[in-house]
């Protein structure tokens, strides 16, 4: 029997789109979050692998002295530090109130608070009553804090025109462009942290799901851990167009900086995402997402961190670009730094909208296991894990 020309076309056309379809499924990129095929070797998301705490000797509340006034208890030099706006009370009272509850009650380290201007006494007196740890309220040096005088504010006006037109976020945002050079390059100056080593970084908003038992802080220490993070994340690649370029140009006249462990495969990876390495310049544009972050300050107060940071602030990206301290400290981190000091705390279950990291654990609750992010689907491929797994590792 004869089929008509119209059906024969339309058959021929369903044929190709069911080959392009297979073709597509097979072929497409990996990424963890959508729980897609394979990806380097591995079968799936570790995070959906049972996850129990870390190995080796760990330090526990019920073995040791962590009393809050204990004065020779077994806490090591570390604090819990924010920097946070008074008017943001209510948002961050939750998120101690976790990480409290899943931690802190049992080690009783140090909150430290920052802000750019006086805490109020209502700030004080709510956050004080979430923890038995003392508590401290710090200002901002204003020279840490206000835009240098090396900056033309003409050209930072008009730079973040464009900027904004282009839909990148919070770009004419002084405040904003303040806050990433003062977490890039400030913090571990203010006098209050001369003392202190470790930080574990904490913002409003965020959420803690998983137990942990451990001293987190004498665990970087015991093991000689210079970072740790939960999230890997691409960034927007018109927030940073020179800042590769301008850290190129910092390792040409510092070839000795570069660590002989580095994680230059991961800052340059150009499979997952071609098009941010493109407009990025070379750069992956991953990095550890730093509104969590557990750290060695002395990484930061180095000369490596601290000629880069200077190096940085002079070519004015800060203002002129949107430069986040995440890509500078993750860039910095990944050069500088041994790739073996660098900690995944897979074990911490964490969320910073719209973003999780949420391990497989009977210590968890409140979070599904594996679950990358909360929202549209093109979430989905701001995940960079596949690239760190990859190229550096999952420890
Ligand atoms: N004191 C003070 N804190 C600030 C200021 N700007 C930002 N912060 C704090 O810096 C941290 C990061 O700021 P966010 O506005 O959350 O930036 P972000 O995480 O990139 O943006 P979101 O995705 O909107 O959360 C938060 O802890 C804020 O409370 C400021 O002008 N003054
Ligand atoms: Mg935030």
């Amino acid at each position: 029997m004869a089929v008509a020309r119209p059906i024969r076309m339309l058959s021929v056309a369903c044929v190709v789109l069911l080959i392009f379809l297979v073709f597509q499924m097979r072929r497409s990129p990996s990424y963890v979050g959508t729980g897609a095929s394979p990806y380097n070797g591995m079968t799936a998301d570790p995070l959906k692998d049972p996850t129990g705490e870390p190995e080796g000797h760990l330090w526990r509340a019920d073995e040791h002295d962590y009393a809050p006034d204990s004065t020779d208890s077994a806490r090591t030099n570390a604090a819990i530090i924010s920097l946070v706006r008074n008017e943001e009370l209510n948002e961050l009272i939750p998120s101690m109130r976790d990480l409290e509850r899943t931690w802190n009650h049992k080690f009783n380290y140090p909150w430290i608070f920052f802000n750019d201007v006086p805490f109020t006494e209502e700030f004080k007196k709510r956050t004080q009553a979430e923890t038995k740890a003392k508590c401290q309220y710090e200002l901002v040096p204003k020279e840490h804090w206000d835009v240098p005088s090396s900056i033309d504010m003409n050209l930072f006006k008009e730079s973040a025109e464009l900027l904004k037109e282009k839909g990148l976020q919070y770009a004419d945002k002084i405040s904003y462009h303040k806050m990433c050079r003062w977490n890039s390059g400030m913090f571990y100056k203010h006098p209050a942290l001369k003392d202190y080593r470790y930080y574990w970084r904490v913002e409003p908003k965020v959420q803690f799901f998983c137990d942990v038992d451990y001293d987190v802080f004498r665990f970087m220490e015991d093991r000689n851990m210079t970072y740790g993070f939960t999230i890997n994340l691409f960034d927007a690649p018109e927030s940073i167009p020179s800042l590769w370029p301008t850290t190129q140009e910092f390792l040409a006249a510092n070839p000795s900086y570069l660590s002989d462990n580095n994680m230059m495969e991961w800052l340059t990876d150009d499979q997952l995402r071609p098009d941010h390495n493109r407009d990025a310049h070379g750069y992956s544009t991953c990095h550890f997402w730093s509104n969590f972050e557990i750290g060695d300050m002395e990484f930061f107060r180095g000369d490596k961190y601290s000629a880069y940071f200077d190096y940085l602030d002079h070519a004015g990206g800060f203002f002129y670009e949107r430069w986040g301290d995440a890509p500078v400290h993750s860039i910095a981190l990944g050069l500088f730094e041994d790739k073996n000091k660098v900690h995944w705390f897979r074990d911490i279950g964490y969320r910073h909208i719209p973003y999780f990291n949420c391990p497989n654990s009977p210590k968890c609750s409140a979070c599904t296991p594996g679950k990358f992010y909360d929202g549209a689907s093109f979430l989905a491929k701001e995940d960079c894990r596949p690239s760190y797994f990859k190229h550096v590792g999952t420890h």
